[in-house]
């Protein structure tokens, strides 16, 4: 059996030793309300990448060189809330061993793991939530670890900052701050969002990306499309300079729930994920050492431990 590589890299760029970068898949579609079909997402995402030009044009770059491991999928099922303390337990192990992690789920309930362990790794972290919604229920159907809670505690324990919302309850007006929230409805006629948001955004930034922030249009195959969403190149212009003028620590991408006669979403998916990754390393030579800037204190093993520092 021949192992399966990140978009069918070569194996050595695909050692976890060797590599900067990580993906986890994530493979859980366990609270979804609506469309089931976001536990497809990994497997169609990574058939996408396979299928895709590895050059990145804009950046003149090929990032997998960096190195690129994928790592197991995710199967735990059990219950949200198991689910949540597997993704956060994995995730952080990456985290501390210096990798530039990234998670493809999978439902947006995923992220409370994610979020969790770079919260854990990271000082000061901000976490750039974009989605068409807001996601700030504490509890929903009798769990925590719902979907509609995703970024919950990154609310309470983390510079929070939400962009594309355009779909919320009235009860989670209550949690949200509107001063750190971008409504979709402004953005369409404020031609200096992006600039405002970055200035909202710390030193440390993880990004949740959740595939529904994007028009219908262009992103039909999600479990709760929302019309008045994000187009292709508005996004990547955001993105590259948030990647440009801060630490971006690591991120996720989710809700992609594929239908096998509509492909684009699935490629969509996959050029967002390997766009994020050329902006990241861009000007990065391959041989350069890679430093997350994680905090070496939440490691157990202290790097105070060394002579010099003794
Ligand atoms: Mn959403």
């Amino acid at each position: 059996m021949t192992t399966k590589t990140y978009a069918g890299i070569p194996q050595k760029y695909a050692a976890l030793e060797t590599s900067k970068i990580v993906l986890i898949p994530v493979p859980y579609d366990g609270t979804s309300t609506w469309q089931k079909g976001a536990d497809k997402g990994p497997e169609a995402f990574l058939n996408a990448s396979e299928n895709m030009e590895l050059y990145d044009i804009e950046t003149q770059t090929e990032v997998y060189k960096q190195g690129v491991y994928l790592a197991d999928a995710i199967t735990e099922k059990s219950s949200p809330e198991a689910v949540v303390k597997e993704v956060h337990k994995t995730v952080k192990d990456y985290i501390l061993r210096n990798k530039f992690v990234t998670i493809f789920g999978g439902e947006h309930s995923i992220s409370i793991g994610t979020i969790r362990a770079f919260n854990e790794c990271f000082d000061d972290l901000t976490v750039l939530h974009i989605d068409a919604h807001a996601d700030l229920r504490k509890e929903y159907e009798g769990s925590k670890c719902n979907h509609a809670c995703a970024v919950y505690e990154a609310s309470q324990n983390t510079n929070l900052i939400q962009v594309g919302i355009r779909s919320m309850d009235v009860a989670e007006t209550t949690v949200m701050d509107e001063e750190k929230t971008w409504f979709a409805h402004d953005m369409a006629n404020d031609e200096y969002w992006m600039d405002s948001v970055i200035e909202a955004l710390g030193e440390n930034v993880f990004i949740t990306f959740d595939l529904d922030a994007f028009d219908p249009s262009i992103m039909p195959s999600t479990g709760t499309p929302e019309p008045g969403g994000l187009l292709w190149y508005e996004t990547l212009d955001f993105l590259k300079q948030v990647f440009a003028e801060r630490n971006v620590v690591g991120f996720d991408i989710v809700e992609l729930c594929p239908r096998p006669e509509e492909k684009s979403s699935d490629f969509l998916a996959a050029k967002l994920y390997y766009k994020m990754l050329s902006y990241k390393f861009e000007g990065t030579d391959k041989d350069d050492e890679f430093e997350s800037n994680f905090n070496e204190a939440k490691k157990g093993v202290s790097k105070f431990n060394t002579e010099e520092d003794v």
